[in-house]
């Protein structure tokens, strides 16, 4: 299988840590923010990522729909166990929504800068000011610390169950925690001490994680 991502994309970071917990054998592509011919030639158009090529070649798009195929398979079966289908899914996308929802205006600042070239950074840019307005970017780096805030407030109740167990389910990894995973490599991706400045709870959760893929 072939992943394309970028470092950053929260969505592509979380498909990326179910394969690897799944022991799914799949080579990441890094595509380059600002030159996604390839992208668009093997989706017909769509430029977003992750995009997930299968071993029988089906391109399969949305982070949702590639984690549902891939949890189809029976070596990542068990990161959703039966019982716990309906929590761990609305786990997922609570991540998905609300977390990322605040997480995404923490990091964007940080992924702007890291850019390579100054047409990412304002591409990157642009594509944030069509849909948040102008100046949303630097407002966001203004507002770094009251959006931390909000951050630890959503995150509350995860952060405590995380403090107590290794994982959101209990002592082995689920998709829950691989949504998560996204975001922690999306902060990380912004800036290495984000994370842990969000809350070394967190930090700690990222690091079990990679541990136990
Ligand atoms: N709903 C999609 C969202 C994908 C998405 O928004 N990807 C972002 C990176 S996190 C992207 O590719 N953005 C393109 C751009 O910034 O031009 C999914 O879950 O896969």
């Amino acid at each position: 299988m072939k992943l394309y991502r970028f470092r950053y994309s929260p969505y592509a970071r979380k498909v990326q840590m179910l394969l690897e917990l799944a022991h799914l054998p799949h080579e990441v592509i890094e595509v380059r923010y600002g030159e996604r011919e390839e992208l668009a030639r093997l989706t017909g158009g769509y430029i977003y990522v992750p995009v997930l090529v299968t071993g029988d070649g089906t391109v399969l798009t949305e982070s949702r729909r590639i984690c549902e195929h891939v949890l189809a398979r029976p070596e990542a079966a068990h990161l959703v166990p039966a019982p716990l289908e309906a929590a761990v899914w609305g786990f997922h996308d609570f991540v998905d929504g609300p977390v990322e929802d605040v997480l995404f205006r923490i990091a964007t600042p940080g992924v702007r800068d890291a850019w390579g070239t100054a047409w990412e950074r304002a591409l990157y840019t642009l594509v944030k000011e069509r849909k948040f307005g102008a100046g949303c970017v630097d407002a966001w780096a203004a507002a770094q610390g009251e959006l931390l805030d909000r951050a630890r407030a959503v995150l509350e109740p995860t952060r405590r169950v995380l403090a107590e167990q290794p994982f959101v389910i209990g002592d082995a990894p689920t998709l829950a925690d691989v949504a998560l995973y996204g975001q922690w490599a999306m902060l990380e991706a912004a800036a290495p001490d984000l994370l842990d400045r969000l809350s070394p709870v967190f930090a700690a959760h990222a690091r079990r994680l990679e541990s136990a893929r």
